[in-house]
């Protein structure tokens, strides 16, 4: 175990509701530290082994959604204490507040809905004498109907022909949910309709894309919460120019621009018929804005109807987490193993690693839920969290990790959980390679918990007809410790529906482990730091002396830049 207490005398006292016990004083975490010491010789292969029930106990499932926790390092009562740290922690309680609507977004004061963005149409969630319900089947309505339309051609560019390519323009919770679900559910994409996504800001992207498209058949979205993000606006205007330039006229902006925003007066700022405005709401996060018209570009390219039904999987995951016991509840089971594996064993990563190729953005995707959500040394409360919170969170698809870093999963110093995420139904032509793919996520698992002991290595070793020196040699090289923890999440399909519950089954742990830290996973002060601080230097890039306070070492990068950076002819390269 290692907590290592983040210095307290540095967090500002804050005007807040007195705090709860620190996590670390809860009762059942110092029990906790007490089971896993009396647990640091055990392996989980001996678990297995004087425990047959073991494996049939630790899986649950729900929403097409079968989870594997055996693999873990822990006993039935390091979980219990796990679930009685949770109910300490008071993980009920905010849930309850979480789902009724209050601001348990304390430090920007607002309530956190991203689950009444799936409700079904006609239920009904009150917020400050609003319908929040209400207010979302309305742009889940104008969603629909355009996203029909430009499916079906009857929305067309100004020279009138129908739409072809769909650009997203956006960055953060503004990109990465749209595009990886775009990615997973190509198999339900519309066959005449191709989706982009620009993020970055450095205009490579934005400027080799633009080269492949026909303005008249291009329709851009531009997805900004705030519409003031610079990266977004900036490729937004070389959108717009680009279109501007081949079109003629401004009339065609609003045949070939829509936006995605809560801020009217910015859009239409920019230019953007507010008509052609999907709006949504400051209690949706960014990171958790894909269920609504942030996910315009999953509409487009599935349809509506499979639309709903990703916000139906997703919804059924809420119902499970909300109402299912501890025991047996998906989200919170994750978040406790998680938090366990960072605070008690140590350990500073968690990788996620999908073997279906439609999953390949998920990592990226978690990455940014996890570690912008929880990535975070103060608790709500304003006092240092005394433990560590967010693992690093990394991955992409499982079998090309094999092939790269599993060597130090396998034999690195220091665990490295892993979620493994398999699918169960693939398409029969693909029957021989799914196979394969499969039972290597399923070898790599039990490999990393088994092990490989110094005997069962020599007899190879001997049976390979290696003398006994080479053996000696060897040997050390070829024994792995196993022990190392996973889960297995196995899909029933990668449909819509089963991609909305596993989306929000990682919501709803995240939320977990951020009510166990006690930290306030809906805001995100570090991100807006960046955005401050690269203003500043901007500024001082187009001068010829620093008009802001900078390091020695920032002055001299930024001074690097103006006497270095040159322009280059495109055609110089081709
Ligand atoms: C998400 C974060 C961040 C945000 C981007 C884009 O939770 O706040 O990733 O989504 O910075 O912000 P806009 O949507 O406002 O452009």
């Amino acid at each position: 175990m290692a907590a290592h207490p983040v210095t307290a005398d540095r967090v500002p006292a804050m005007n807040q509701p007195a705090p709860r016990p620190s996590t670390t004083q809860l009762p059942a975490w110092q029990a906790l530290l007490a089971c896993c010491e009396a647990a640091a010789g055990r392996h989980i292969a001996d678990e297995f082994a004087a425990d047959p029930g073991r494996a049939e106990r630790m899986h649950t499932e729900a929403c097409g959604i079968f989870l594997d926790y055996a693999k873990n390092r822990v006993d039935a009562p390091t979980l219990a204490l796990l679930f009685q740290l949770a109910r300490e922690a008071g993980v009920a309680e905010q849930r309850a507040a979480m789902f009724g609507g209050e601001r348990i977004n304390r430090t920007e004061g607002r309530a956190v809905l991203h689950v009444a963005l799936r409700m079904p149409a006609g239920s009904t969630l009150m917020v400050d004498g609003d319908d929040v319900v209400a207010d979302v089947t309305a742009v889940r309505e104008r969603v629909r109907r355009f996203s029909t339309a430009v499916r079906k051609g009857e929305w067309r560019g100004h020279d009138g022909r129908r739409i072809t390519d769909v650009v997203n323009i956006g960055i953060g919770g503004s990109d990465l949910g749209p595009q990886m679900a775009c990615e997973a559910l190509r198999d339900f994409a519309h066959r005449e309709l191709r989706l982009h996504f620009i993020s970055n800001v450095d205009g490579i992207a934005l400027d080799r894309l633009l080269g492949t498209l026909d303005p008249g058949t291009t329709l851009f979205i531009v997805a900004s919460k705030t519409f003031t993000t610079q990266e977004t606006l900036t490729n937004a205007n070389v959108a717009r120019r680009w279109l501007l330039g081949h079109a003629g006229s401004e009339a065609a902006i609003a045949r070939h621009f829509v936006a995605v925003s809560t801020n009217t007066e910015a859009v239409a700022r920019f230019g953007i018929d507010t008509a052609n405005m999907f709006g949504f709401w400051d209690w949706v996060g960014g990171r958790y804005s894909m269920w609504s018209a942030i996910g315009l570009p999953l509409a487009l390219q599935i349809g509506a109807e499979r639309f709903d039904e990703l916000l139906a999987g997703a919804h059924a995951m809420d119902v499970h987490f909300r109402d299912t016991p501890f025991e047996h509840n998906l989200p919170v089971i994750l978040a406790l193993l998680g938090i366990w594996n960072v605070d008690f064993l140590d350990a500073p990563t968690q990788l996620i690693a999908p073997y279906h190729q439609g999953l390949h953005r998920l990592p990226a995707y978690l990455q940014q839920l996890d570690m912008e959500s929880n990535g975070k040394s103060v608790r709500s409360d304003g006092h240092a969290v005394g433990c560590h919170t967010s693992p690093v969170i990394w991955g992409e698809t499982g079998i090309n990790g094999q092939h790269a870093y599993f060597q130090m999963l396998h034999q690195g110093t220091r665990p490295v959980p892993v979620d493994f995420i398999g699918v169960l139904e693939h398409p029969a032509h693909l029957h021989a390679q799914h196979r394969i793919a499969f039972a290597n996520m399923v070898a790599q698992a039990e490999a990393l918990m088994r092990g490989k002991r110094a005997a069962e290595a020599a007899a190879e070793m001997h049976a390979a007809g290696l003398p006994q020196e080479r053996i000696d040699a060897l040997l050390p090289h070829r024994v792995f410790a196993g022990n190392r923890p996973s889960n297995t999440l196995l899909l029933d399909r990668l449909d819509p529906r089963t991609l909305g519950a596993l989306i929000a089954l990682y919501e709803h742990r995240t939320f977990v482990q951020g009510v166990v830290w006690g930290v306030n996973p809906f805001d995100q002060w570090g991100v807006e730091l960046g955005k401050q601080l690269a203003g500043r230097v901007l500024e001082d890039m187009d001068r010829s002396t620093d008009i802001n306070a900078h390091d020695a070492s920032t002055t001299a990068l930024i001074d690097r830049y103006r006497r270095g950076a040159r322009t280059t002819d495109p055609a110089q390269h081709a």
